[in-house]
């Protein structure tokens, strides 16, 4: 596809000209004005000279003072704790959980608007939140439904690309290569290779990040028809909310259930601050300015691992085998001796533990509460409560995990193969897309606040022998 049509395709789908869109990014830097009927772009603008101001009286006022000690443990213990990152749009804690600008998931679930009927928060509020600090208005969430609907037309040749893949490959491998190739159609690097202003940077980031985030859906159900089902898959019905057109491209929007639990699904799988893998790789690749596309597939790739994200497929296949295992019994003998025969293996208990979190995963919270409103007899559902009840006294026997509580992953499967999403091989591509609503608007912020190419400091074994006065 040539560079121009490409462009034009492009300026088409945003509805603008790349002339009224210079006019656009002008219009932004008037800043100050946005008010309940501003769009996202000029919300976020108009809050972006006091957040550089803030950014640089701090650094200024404050920059040679010492925020912690780090430990040669730490070092070598993937650098659990070291205060290194900065992330505006939310900040866990080891006993309460996550609050996305300062707001817990049932705040969120209270404060951010709903789709017509609905009762569950809309993801596009949480994205909207996370860029800008502010809960939108319900107008202002419509907007953003429309344009992301607007913007989602997906480049024919990813089509191919993804078609082209075997079905044995893993849907996340499939789902980092569409996003890898959405590059093509990057305006921060097309812009970057025709030189532009540092100040521009955001602007660019923010049009690539909308569009990106626009095509996930069409991408994630192209992947799930081709390998699961017939290949077909919907056009966007533009008059409808983002999770709804995930779910009906999926081939799920006839259970209105499903609808919601798609919308709860994008909302709390989102952000869960800087330092998890696939939050810092997306904020790392892009500290190279590396497009928004470029830098979320590195994240979605480190998402794809067991230890992160992939557990929620994990823990679906462990659930199962026990079911086979204990049959209809699941007594706390059942459960306690195949806990134990896991561990026994060698095995981590999926969806059990936590690098931060020391208390059950608020995000698993939101999920049983979800299920004990929509599908409380589900014997699947009973099983997951079973192993919550005995998997901590467990795992706290076994004395290694520090945190031996359910983390977000121990719940989500369950729900979805209740509705007969049961290919599990395919959950972490949901996540991924749910993950690109809470890192790409960090992405924004850092080329909008100026953050630097990232480089912290390594040194062999030999060399922290030699700093801790150590001889080996
Ligand atoms: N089952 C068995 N052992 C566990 C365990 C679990 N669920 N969780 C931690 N441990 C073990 C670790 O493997 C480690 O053992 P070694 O000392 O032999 O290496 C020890 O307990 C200490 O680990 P930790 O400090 O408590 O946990 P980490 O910060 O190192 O790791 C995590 C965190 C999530 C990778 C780990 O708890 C785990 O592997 N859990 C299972 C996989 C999972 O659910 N991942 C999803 C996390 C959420 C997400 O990112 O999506």
């Amino acid at each position: 596809m040539a560079a121009l049509s490409t462009t034009a395709r492009f300026a088409l789908r945003r509805n603008i000209t790349s002339q009224s869109s210079n006019l656009s990014f002008n219009a932004a830097r008037t800043y100050a004005t946005a008010g309940k009927n501003a769009s996202l772009k000029e919300t976020f603008a108009a809050s972006l000279p006091q957040k550089q101001e803030q950014i640089k009286k701090l650094r200024k006022d404050h920059g040679s003072k010492v925020l912690g000690e780090v430990t040669l443990d730490q070092v070598y213990g993937g650098a659990r704790g070291i205060k290194s990152l900065v992330w505006e749009g939310s900040v866990l804690d080891s006993e309460e959980g996550i609050r996305f600008r300062g707001r817990t998931i049932p705040e969120c679930q209270e404060q951010l608007p709903k789709a017509p009927g609905g009762s569950e928060p809309l993801p596009e509020g949480l994205f909207w939140l996370l860029l800008t600090g502010e809960v939108p208005t319900e107008q202002q969430v419509r907007d953003l439904s429309a344009e992301w609907a607007a913007r989602s037309d997906v480049p024919s040749f990813i089509t191919e690309l993804i078609d082209r893949c075997p079905s044995d490959l893993h849907p996340m491998a499939q789902f980092s290569l569409a996003v890898t190739a959405l590059e093509h159609e990057s305006a921060f690097s097309k812009a970057y290779a025709r030189g532009m202003k540092k100040t521009e940077y955001w602007e660019h980031t923010f049009e690539d990040s909308m569009d990106t985030i626009a095509n996930l859906p069409t991408i994630a159900a192209r992947i799930y028809r081709n390998v699961f089902k017939d290949g077909k898959v919907p056009a966007v019905q533009k008059d409808k909310d983002y999770g709804y057109n995930l779910a009906q491209q999926l081939g799920f929007a006839e259970n209105h259930d499903f609808v919601e639990l798609m919308r709860l699904y994008l909302t709390i799988h989102s952000d869960h601050e800087g330092g998890n893998v696939s939050a810092h790789t997306t904020h790392l690749v892009g500290s190279a300015l590396s497009s928004p596309m470029l830098s979320l597939s590195a994240g979605l790739n480190g998402l794809a691992g067991p230890l992160h994200g992939l557990a929620n497929q994990e823990v679906l296949n462990w659930l199962q085998e026990m079911k086979k295992s204990v049959g209809s019994d699941l007594s706390d003998e059942n459960i306690t001796k195949y806990l134990w025969d896991t561990l026994k293996s060698g095995r981590v208990v999926p969806g059990y533990g936590h690098a931060v979190l020391r208390k059950t995963d608020p995000r698993y919270v939101s999920q049983r509460e979800f299920a004990l409103k929509h599908l409380p007899d589900d014997p699947m559902f009973k099983l997951v409560s079973q192993v919550y009840k005995i998997a901590p006294g467990v795992l706290t026997e076994h004395g290694k995990t520090k945190n031996p509580y359910p983390n977000v992953d121990a719940h989500s499967g369950v729900l979805l193969q209740y509705y007969g999403l049961t290919e599990q091989n395919f959950y972490t591509v949901l996540f991924g897309v749910s993950r690109a609503i809470g890192v790409l608007p960090q992405l924004i912020i850092d080329r909008a606040v100026g953050m630097p190419i990232e480089r912290p400091k390594s040194f062999s074994t030999e060399a922290y022998a030699k700093l801790v006065g150590a001889t080996l």
